[in-house]
């Protein structure tokens, strides 16, 4: 019987040295420890002997079987570790490789400076309102203090959409409907596009406006040169000049446009084609609204006095960014555009 383990120990060590798979490893445990397997039949046999060789094979057939089990162990150990060797050999990740680059967009330059005028006047309480690019002729005119054949129509060229329908040829009708659906106090200001027949290299049929508005018991001039002082020192720096000059527009009375010192030669006059040898540069319109306007909305002129502005979002961004043909900044020409 001690030979007979002995051999069954012999024969499962070479058995599992010439082993190189799981299916392979589970075929010897069957042979050898399993149920019907050579070394549980040779136990089978142990009641028969004497106690003191039943103790003596006992301890063999122990022996040989925890050999055998920890070899299989050994091996199954050493397969999983050669295994994930290799997986990890295979999946291995150059990280030195350059990666693959993609292209990434960015804000367009008339958005940029669109958000960052937003950005000044919000901190200045100012709330954002919108409203319809297709307008009626009473509130894009007529609300306005423009009445129907009135000169001041022809001062913004109008694409006609239908008899009394237009695309809104600026921002200021968004005064009116919010006048229109709310009491005094206000301090608002519109973004959104505006459409004239307009076409040549400061003017385009479509472009950017921002409209302000600021109306409440004793609104006076002051608030009108203190705020926009503020934003153009804001946008253009601390020691930009400003100068606000008398100008019309039917909706505000007394008006004034606004001019800053020419950003491109510094108030220098001489040579400058921007600002045509003028050293300012105009920016906006504004004024103090019209008592017709508060009246056409239902608001008492004697009570509210308000102040109101209108600027060139598309002249903003062409004095910030040296852009001498507004054209540019809508052609979508990628080459253009990746200079921002
Ligand atoms: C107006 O549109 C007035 N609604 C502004 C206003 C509002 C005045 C409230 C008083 C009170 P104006 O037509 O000047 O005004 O246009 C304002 C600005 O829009 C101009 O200063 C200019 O920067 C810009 N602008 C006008 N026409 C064009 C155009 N075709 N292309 C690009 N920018 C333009």
């Amino acid at each position: 019987m001690e030979h007979e383990l002995l051999r069954i120990r012999d024969e499962a060590l070479a058995a599992l040295d010439a082993c190189h798979d799981d299916d392979g490893l589970e075929a010897l445990r069957l042979r050898f420890l399993g149920r019907k397997g050579e070394l549980t039949g040779v136990l089978r046999g142990i009641g028969e002997l004497q106690p003191e060789q039943r103790r003596k094979i006992g301890e063999i057939a122990n022996q040989v079987k925890t050999l055998v089990e920890e070899r299989m162990t050994a091996l199954r150990t050493q397969w999983q570790a050669e295994q994930r060797a290799r997986s990890l050999a295979a999946e291995r990740i150059d990280i030195t490789i350059p990666g693959n680059h993609r292209p990434c967009g960015s804000l367009h330059p008339l958005h940029q400076v669109l958000d960052d005028t937003i950005a000044i006047f919000t901190a200045m309480g100012f709330e954002v309102v919108r409203g319809p690019d297709i307008e009626d002729d009473y509130h894009n005119f007529a609300a306005l203090n423009i009445p129907a054949d009135h000169p001041a129509r022809e001062m913004q060229d109008t694409f006609f959409v239908g008899p009394e329908v237009v695309l809104r040829t600026h921002t200021s009708p968004v005064q009116i409907r919010t006048m229109e659906s709310r009491q005094p106090p206000l301090q608002i200001i519109v973004p959104g596009s505006v459409y004239r027949v307009d076409d040549d290299v400061t003017h385009s049929p479509m472009f950017m406006q921002l409209e302000g508005l600021m109306v409440g018991s004793d609104i006076c001039f002051a608030h009108l040169k203190g705020v926009l002082t503020s934003f153009v020192h804001a946008m253009y720096g601390p020691n930009t000049p400003v100068r606000l000059r008398p100008s019309y527009f039917p909706f505000t009375e007394p008006s004034a446009e606004l001019d800053i010192g020419c950003v491109i030669c510094g108030g220098r006059k001489t040579g400058c084609a921007v600002c045509k040898g003028s050293g300012w540069m105009e920016i906006l319109g504004s004024g103090m609204v019209h008592p017709n306007v508060f009246r056409a909305v239902g608001y008492d002129p004697e009570k509210v006095s308000g102040f109101a502005f209108g600027l060139g979002i598309d002249r903003i961004a062409m004095l910030r960014y040296g852009i001498d043909d507004i054209r540019l900044l809508y052609e979508s020409d990628l080459r253009f555009l990746r200079q921002f």
